[in-house]
């Protein structure tokens, strides 16, 4: 691989690894000494970054004690209180916004540039954004009272800022939190952990148990009052089976196939570069990528020549340098089974163009063309940078495919048309919708899904709501029981 000037420098953050690891739990307020422990690596390079605690059905069930003991503390705390500790964290966040882009980088694989100007900045943003609903809580939602120690297992897509999804909410709604980062990029939950510290945020009011899916079900078993999960539907579907009947609130945020619908009036120059920020974004792994591009008839071969020129000039190479587009897919791991997903498509017919796999983590971006709607690569969530392209001849054609999904949790129209761009939008079964954009996030707007992609919303109004208690209904005094 090649490191130009244009590589972003790293020793700040190697310096941090070398002092502060092998790395413990971070459990009432202090890190614990690890024990047993695995190895997280740099998916670019196979180098090895830090010893992480591998944590026990015991690590856990004291990082839910030590939650449970601060939550009453922190609950009775006033509302303007809490969120000065939230506009804490996002102004550290801010001043560490390029350390914490090159961690996440090394750990994830991500271009630099995505986690130094999508990633770390939206985790800013969701803390400044949640301040404001800590402040507001009791006027918003009077009579509501926090859920209490809340679970919370994140994937490694966006590892920082799926932590944000999840803590900021939790936490201003007036919550206590245990969270478990994925095993594959544990490395800035860890760093976060040292900013509560530095904001001075209350002992055992967030605690982070470091592990794999062992450690991830064992605090789905410890029944905090609230399990929030972000990953795979299948994962999703266990916990909910282990929670079932328990009384522990449930949300599920879980994968996604995404259509992406251009109309024969959209400009294609636009769309194309939406497919860019959409599919090839973060190396596909993003759950509401548009990952099934479906596009009119009449425009397919000149949308096709102008994907296939952009795709060509997209360049796939070390993640801290700031020129690179699509850095290392996270693990050997994922990899293979993107392969494997993309071999399956082919043997049933469909032709790839592009995607070829790289030395190491990398695959190159690409998409089956000439796909079948049953073809295995249509169906499964591939979750790497290789889209499908087909093609429909009317816009009722164009919504039957888009629904010709199990999932929904996004979507993404291109037309210059408002009208006929709205009219398709408002019939995709999905949780979010974008017209002539894709992934565009903002903490005020709820994101979540239905079907298989999961239930519950986070961020905004709605999503604070799924951190709180309903409460109670008071009998009208004439329909009181006698
Ligand atoms: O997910 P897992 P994996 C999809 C995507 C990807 C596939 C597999 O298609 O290729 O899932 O990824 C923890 N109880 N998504 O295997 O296993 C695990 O430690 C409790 C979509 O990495 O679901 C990690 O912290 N927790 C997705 C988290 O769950 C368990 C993002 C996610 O890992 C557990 C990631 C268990 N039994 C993958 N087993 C999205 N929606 O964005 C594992 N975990």
């Amino acid at each position: 691989m090649e490191y130009g000037p244009s590589v972003e420098d790293s020793s700040a953050v190697r310096d941090w690894l070398r002092d502060r690891g092998p790395f413990g739990h971070f459990i009432g307020g202090s890190f614990t000494r690890p024990g047993d422990s695995f190895t997280t690596r740099d998916p670019a390079t196979g180098e090895a970054l830090a010893q992480i605690a591998q944590g026990t059905e015991q690590d856990v069930a004291e990082a839910v004690k030590a939650a449970r003991k601060a939550q009453n503390r922190w609950a009775k705390l006033s509302c303007s209180e809490r969120a000065r500790y939230l506009y804490a964290i996002a102004r550290h966040v801010q001043k560490r916004e390029r350390f914490l882009s090159v961690l996440e980088t090394l750990d994830n694989g991500k271009p630099i540039r995505e986690s130094r100007d999508i990633d770390v900045p939206l985790v800013a943003r969701h803390f400044y954004h949640h301040a404001g609903w800590a402040e507001l809580r009791d006027d918003e939602f009077p009579g509501h009272a926090p859920l209490g120690v809340c679970g919370q297992i994140i994937p490694w897509n966006f590892p920082l800022l799926m932590l944000a999804w999840k803590i900021a909410p939790a936490l201003a709604a007036g919550n206590t939190v245990v969270l478990k980062p994925a095993e594959y990029t544990p490395l800035t939950a860890l760093a976060f952990a040292e900013i509560c510290r530095q904001v001075g945020l209350p002992e055992g009011v967030v605690n982070i148990v470091t592990g794999d899916g062992a450690t991830g079900a064992a605090l789905v078993r410890a029944q905090p009052d609230k399990i929030a999960f972000t990953g795979s539907t299948q994962v999703g579907r266990g916990i909910a089976a282990t929670l079932a009947g328990t009384g522990t609130k449930l949300t599920l945020e879980l994968g996604g196939k995404s259509p992406f619908v251009i109309m024969d009036d959209a400009d294609l120059d636009a769309a194309v570069e939406g497919v860019v920020d959409s599919i090839w974004f973060n190396q596909g792994q993003v759950c509401c990528a548009g990952s099934r591009i479906l596009v009119a008839e009449a425009v397919t071969s000149r949308f096709e020549s102008l994907l296939r020129a952009r795709m060509d000039r997209l360049r796939v190479g070390a993640p801290l340098d700031k020129s690179t587009d699509i850095g290392a897919i996270v693990d050997p791991v994922q990899k293979d089974r993107i392969l494997s997903i993309c071999a399956a498509a082919t043997a049933a017919g469909a032709e790839l163009v592009g995607g070829q796999a790289g030395e190491g983590c990398f695959i190159a971006p690409g998409y089956l063309r000439n796909i079948a709607p049953a073809n295995p690569g249509m169906v499964q969530e591939i979750f790497g940078p290789i889209a499908t392209l087909s093609t429909f001849r009317t816009a009722d054609e164009a919504v039957e495919l888009a629904n010709n999904t199990r999932y929904g949790l996004a979507g993404s129209v291109w037309s210059e048309s408002a009208a006929v761009a709205t009219d398709i939008a408002a019939r995709i079964k999905a949780g979010v919708v974008w017209i002539n954009g894709a992934n565009m996030f903002d903490a005020a707007a709820p994101f979540g899904g239905y079907r298989e992609s999961g239930f519950g919303r986070e961020g905004g109004r709605t999503g604070m709501r799924d951190y709180l208690a309903e409460p109670p209904v008071k009998p009208a005094k004439d329909t009181a029981p006698t």
